[in-house]
């Protein structure tokens, strides 16, 4: 009989522009390994909603069709993987709950994310503190081996697995014990306007200077790098860069796949006004045929729509088995 294919889920919340660190630390990896893992690619809306910034004077869901949009523009394949919106799927808030009568509080309020942003607002919404039970969901209820993200969400996935762990001791071999899988280069880039803080879109909302978006125009990626924040000296060395030269070389290793000792022989010596030019082409050539294939399928739409709505059912099916076994396990299935 033939293996079954490594399962692979992740996803992105709509809560702002889209940056080259998602596309690094989340994008490239699905794309990269599409063909040989089944995988599965939502827009995690729900998500979002936990989010205070208005990001733009735009709806929740034309949010998700552009992420939507933007999947397939980096190259997701729609016959080879999954892709769909968390909202139009029931079975994501339902398992949520589930795992909410499940799992006890102190593995929730020790998340460094919730510990951060709670820490930034005055009134913590309860789904601040809940967001890993929905990702956890989103995950488990497909099976999914692997789940493909940057470094930033690693805390997260381990959580998953162990409520999977903790779900099948009590239950039995209900769910997959998932694995973050974290890319080699570009698995956590930093803000160009303060290299020691992760680039996140929700703080690119709040600073021109903070991040990159994957849709940027050339003048505003040539705008950004230019006013990046670099190190007190003047010339590059890879070996010894300071944190804000080490994001700039990071994302160029990233986006050209060349190795430390190839950066070496290109940078080594050179002023940073070099490095910064050098980026900014690179990240112009890398970014422009993704930026056209975006507004592409943006404006035909109905192709977009075919997608998620395909996506969709493909998505209910799956996870509702899922569910009703994981109802039957706690014997509340009629
Ligand atoms: N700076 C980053 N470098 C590499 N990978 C990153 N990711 C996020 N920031 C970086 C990865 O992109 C995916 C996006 O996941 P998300 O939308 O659920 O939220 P996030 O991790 O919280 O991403 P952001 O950009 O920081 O968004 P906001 O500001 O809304 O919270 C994940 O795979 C993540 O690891």
């Amino acid at each position: 009989m033939a293996e079954r294919k490594q399962r692979a889920f992740s996803g992105i919340q709509p809560s702002g522009k889209l940056h080259i660190g998602n596309y690094t630390g989340a994008l490239k990896q699905w794309i990269e390994t599409q063909h040989s893992v089944d995988g599965i690619y939502c827009v995690v809306d729900l998500h979002a909603l936990t989010s205070t910034e208005k990001t733009s004077e735009k709806t929740v869901v034309d949010q998700s069709r552009e992420v939507a949009a933007l999947y397939l523009a980096c190259g997701l394949d729609s016959n080879a993987s999954i892709v769909f919106l968390q909202s139009e799927v029931w079975t994501h808030p339902y398992l949520s709950w589930v795992l909410e009568t499940q799992v006890p509080l102190g593995w929730l309020s020790r998340m460094t994310q919730f510990k951060t942003k709670s820490s930034e607002r005055d009134s913590i919404p309860t789904g601040l503190l809940t967001y890993p039970l929905l990702q956890a969901s989103d995950i488990l209820l497909y099976d999914a081996d692997i789940v493909p993200v940057g470094d930033d969400q690693k805390q997260h996935i381990e959580l998953a697995r162990d409520i999977a762990q903790r779900f099948n001791s009590a239950y039995g071999e209900i769910f997959t014990l998932p694995q973050p899988k974290i890319g080699m280069d570009g698995s956590r880039i930093m803000a160009l306007d303060a290299p020691t803080e992760k680039m996140s879109k929700s703080r690119a909302l709040l600073s021109h200077g903070h991040g990159i978006g994957i849709v940027d125009e050339p003048d505003a990626i040539a705008h950004t790098i230019r006013r990046a924040v670099t190190d007190s000296g003047s010339s590059v060395s890879v070996e010894s860069a300071g944190p804000g030269i080490r994001n700039l070389l990071n994302i160029y290793k990233a986006f050209s796949g060349e190795t430390d000792n190839e950066l070496t022989t290109r940078f080594d010596g050179k002023g940073y006004g070099t490095l910064k030019s050098d980026l900014t082409d690179l990240l112009v050539e890398k970014l422009a045929p993704i930026r056209e294939e975006y507004h592409r399928v943006l404006a035909e739409g109905s192709f977009l729509d075919e997608v998620l709505s395909k996506g969709k059912e493909r998505a209910l099916q799956i996870s509702s088995e899922k569910v009703a076994l994981v109802m039957e396990s706690l014997d509340i299935s009629r």
